[in-house]
């Protein structure tokens, strides 16, 4: 018995083992959701393709969010075989890398147009999308955000506004999902070693100041995010929306 049988959910967001989508999507399956993944272009299809199906996924599309035909594609899909969803876990970001280091004003017009396009917008893209497929049986959406939306986080960059833009669409989007019953909800993740953390400049100090100065003295794992997806995805949060959830050992809340 678990808390999710019976629910269906889509996965966007899984290059590897190391992701936090893929922490997310084996959290859900363990509570009984029936699972569909997504990824990004046809090089990763070998890589998330096993990791799918050692669920036991039927579903594996590919879905480039940038691309509108792709979105459109995945929710037919579904809904010719599910007929519904109930979960949606958006777990991606982009920015070209000469972007994420140096002074924010060297970002370029079409470096912040990616950026925005791929970390921010396509939040609203599969919502629209999944929407009719939510709305008649509830249903839930999860997004990963960063502090550095909040506060300036060096070589962030246009990363951090893009998730700006992330958090306050999760509020937008809120107050239109409310009334037909569906949820969506952020969580500010801490720094976690993935694929996205790599050859982030500084990287090694952030983890090591993390774990002297959070309240919890550790960095936080890929398993203590899914929990909370988990949360965020499940009745357990029947009364939460347009919430961020900061999962950073209690990092965001010090000061002096
Ligand atoms: P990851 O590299 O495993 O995941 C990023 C995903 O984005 C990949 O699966 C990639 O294929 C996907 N992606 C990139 N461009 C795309 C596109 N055009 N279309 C579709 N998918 C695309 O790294 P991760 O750390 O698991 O990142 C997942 C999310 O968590 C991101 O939103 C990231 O900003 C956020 N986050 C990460 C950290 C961290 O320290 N790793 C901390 C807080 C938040
Ligand atoms: C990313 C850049 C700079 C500082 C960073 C990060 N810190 C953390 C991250 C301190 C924790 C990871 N993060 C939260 C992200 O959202 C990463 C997004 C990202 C990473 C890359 C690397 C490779 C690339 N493009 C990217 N686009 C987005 O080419």
């Amino acid at each position: 018995m678990g808390i999710l049988d019976g629910k269906k959910g889509v996965i966007f967001g899984v290059a590897n083992e190391r992701s936090i989508a893929w922490a997310v999507a084996q959290a859900l399956h363990k509570e009984g959701m029936e699972l569909a993944f997504t990824y990004a272009g046809a090089a990763l299809e070998s890589r998330v393709r096993p990791l799918a199906e050692s669920l036991g996924v039927k579903i594996i599309v590919p879905c480039d969010v940038t691309d509108y035909g792709q979105i459109q594609a995945v929710f037919e899909t579904l809904q010719k075989e599910w007929g519904g969803l109930d979960g949606l876990v958006h777990s991606l970001a982009f920015a070209k890398k000469e972007e994420l280091k140096g002074e924010y004003y060297n970002t370029t017009r079409e470096g912040f147009r990616l950026a925005l396009d791929v970390s921010a917008f396509s939040l609203v893209a599969l919502t629209k999308a999944a929407l009719p497929l939510m709305e008649s049986r509830g249903g839930a959406i999860v997004t990963m955000s960063y502090y550095g939306a909040e506060k300036v986080i060096s070589n962030y960059n246009v990363m951090g506004v893009a998730k700006a833009a992330l958090e306050t669409s999760v509020q937008y989007l809120a107050a239109d999902l409310g009334p037909k019953g569906v949820r969506i909800n952020t969580i500010s993740a801490g720094p976690v070693k993935t694929l996205a953390a790599m050859g982030i400049s500084g990287f090694k100090g952030i983890l090591d100041m993390v774990e002297t100065k959070s309240p919890l003295r550790r960095n936080v794992t890929q398993e203590d995010i899914a929990k909370t997806a988990l949360y965020l995805l499940s009745d357990l949060s029947s009364g939460v929306t347009g919430e961020s959830v900061h999962v950073d050992a209690g990092y965001n809340i010090m000061g002096i």
